[in-house]
């Protein structure tokens, strides 16, 4: 079967007509934002099995790590070893990356890695990069999209013993927020329906959820919050802003912190993509302010605008839709903000005559591939040296945005040319995903981690990678 007759037929609930669906019942005042429960990493069985989960006035029919949505935060502190057994108790296959963990090719969660249902596998690594926001979901061939979209994601934290003394929020004040697009059935079934232009452009759902709650509503003082924020959707960008006054500030990124808090009135996140955030409620004490997702259009590439590139599907809204993410209830308890000291990674520039690579992204009549290939398990793609440092460019020459991400590295945003032409504040820490929009030319500063073996590159819009804009980056020992 070929791959894209393969997604189709798997692709969950087959016909469902609009009129048997119906929306997520919100409302003004929802719950609080659910925070996962933490675990850790020193000796975790981490269980993937069908479940139930509560969504507004239904529950989910879903797969779950260890019975959440999301799944439990697992909190690491540099140095720590962590052995994890993974369960299969799904009815297919399955494999878990750490997305953003720099991890040996035998716990990297490679598709050729995946085990059979009812089988477990042995995670075994030690976390050695500073601290920040990763976090873990299936990377099974084919089936990515449709395993996290079932439910399967949770959030890994890098812990900062120095958190105090940087000025940051005390734990209390730290949320950490997953937000994801669904469309879920009164019945709780959550189709996963690819047909038409969700091929080219992916899924989206018609609701959006914050750590599994439609629109939360949390309680806040009027002080400063660290928000820890994944955009963990399969193909959703948000264009995140505040409703009422109340600063935000970046202070890290995909791979840990920036040299210095950055200021931000609207901030993208891209799938995959995580935003380490301040947020001062001080001017809003006594209000509602909200998070929203604000409208946007990206250029459309050679298709141009209505095209297929827009993936409107009817039902489902499409790239660039509005929303309400959450509501925070701001109370009259004050406390400024101290002041923030944070401690970056340092830079390292490129070297002379180091290697220089160019990956031409095309989508066109729905196949998705890097430089005309489509992902093939066993073949390597690319070679390069642990610990080696290159320059690659990203070209975005089709009509849909393409979030890429690189296993096993971490990079440094140099320049974008071409649709957006700027590097964004939230794009100038060090990060492993970074969006390129239709037209874009984006070029990085890869910084390889120490472990040789056989790594990816690929989309993170979870519907290109399972058709096969993936490729095999084989790392040689340093
Ligand atoms: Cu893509």
């Amino acid at each position: 079967m070929n791959r894209r007759r393969f997604l189709g037929a798997a692709g969950g609930v087959a016909a469902v007509g609009w009129w048997s669906r119906r929306f997520v019942e919100l409302s003004g005042a929802g719950p609080v934002l659910p925070q996962p429960p933490r675990a850790s990493v020193a000796n975790l069985t981490l269980r993937a099995a069908p479940g139930r989960a509560a969504v507004g006035s239904t529950s989910l029919d879903a797969w779950l790590y260890n019975g959440l949505l999301p799944g439990p935060t697992l909190r690491v502190q540099r140095g720590e070893p962590a052995r994890i057994r993974l369960e299969n108790q799904l009815p297919e296959s399955t494999i878990t990356h750490w997305h953003g963990l720099l991890v040996p090719e035998a716990a990297d969660g490679h598709p050729r890695l995946a085990i059979d249902a009812g089988k477990t596998y042995e995670y075994a690594f030690t976390v050695d990069q500073p601290p920040g926001l990763s976090w873990y979901h299936p990377h099974t061939h084919l089936r990515t999209g449709y395993q996290v979209h079932r439910g399967l994601a949770g959030l890994i934290v890098i812990d900062d013993p120095a958190n105090r003394t940087r000025g940051l929020p005390p734990a209390e004040r730290e949320l950490v927020l997953v937000i994801q697009d669904r469309t879920v059935m009164a019945s709780g079934e959550v189709p996963y329906d690819l047909r038409g232009p969700a091929m080219m452009a992916g899924y989206f759902g018609d609701t959006i959820l914050a750590n599994g709650t439609p629109t939360p509503t949390q309680p806040v003082d009027a002080a400063t919050y660290r928000l820890r924020i994944l955009n963990g959707s399969a193909s959703r960008i948000y264009k995140l802003g505040l409703t009422a006054p109340a600063r935000m500030r970046i202070i890290g990124t995909d791979g840990g912190f920036l040299s210095a808090p950055v200021d931000a009135e609207e901030i993208m996140l891209a799938p995959a993509e995580r935003l380490d955030l301040l947020v001062d409620f001080s001017a809003s004490a006594g209000r509602q302010v909200s998070l929203e997702t604000r409208p946007f259009t990206l250029p459309q590439g050679t298709f141009g605008p209505g095209g297929m590139g827009r993936g409107r599907d009817m039902m489902r809204g499409r790239q660039g839709d509005p929303g309400v993410i959450m509501h925070f209830d701001v109370g009259r308890t004050t406390e400024r903000s101290a002041a923030v000291q944070l401690d970056a990674r340092p830079t390292v520039p490129l070297p002379r005559g180091a290697n220089e690579r160019r990956f031409v992204f095309s989508s066109m009549m729905m196949d998705h591939t890097i430089n005309g290939m489509s992902f093939d398990m066993e073949r390597p793609d690319v070679r390069a040296r642990a610990g080696a440092i290159e320059r690659w460019t990203f070209v975005n020459d089709g009509p849909v945005p393409h979030p890429v991400h690189l296993h096993a590295a971490q990079f440094q945003v140099r320049t974008r040319t071409g649709g957006r032409n700027v590097v964004s504040p939230w794009e100038t820490g060090w990060k492993d995903t970074v969006l390129v929009a239709p037209s874009e030319v984006v070029t990085v500063d890869v910084h390889f981690g120490p472990h040789p073996g056989l790594f990816l590159l690929h989309c993170h819009n979870l519907v290109h990678e399972d058709m096969g804009m993936m490729l095999n980056v084989a790392l040689d020992p340093a």
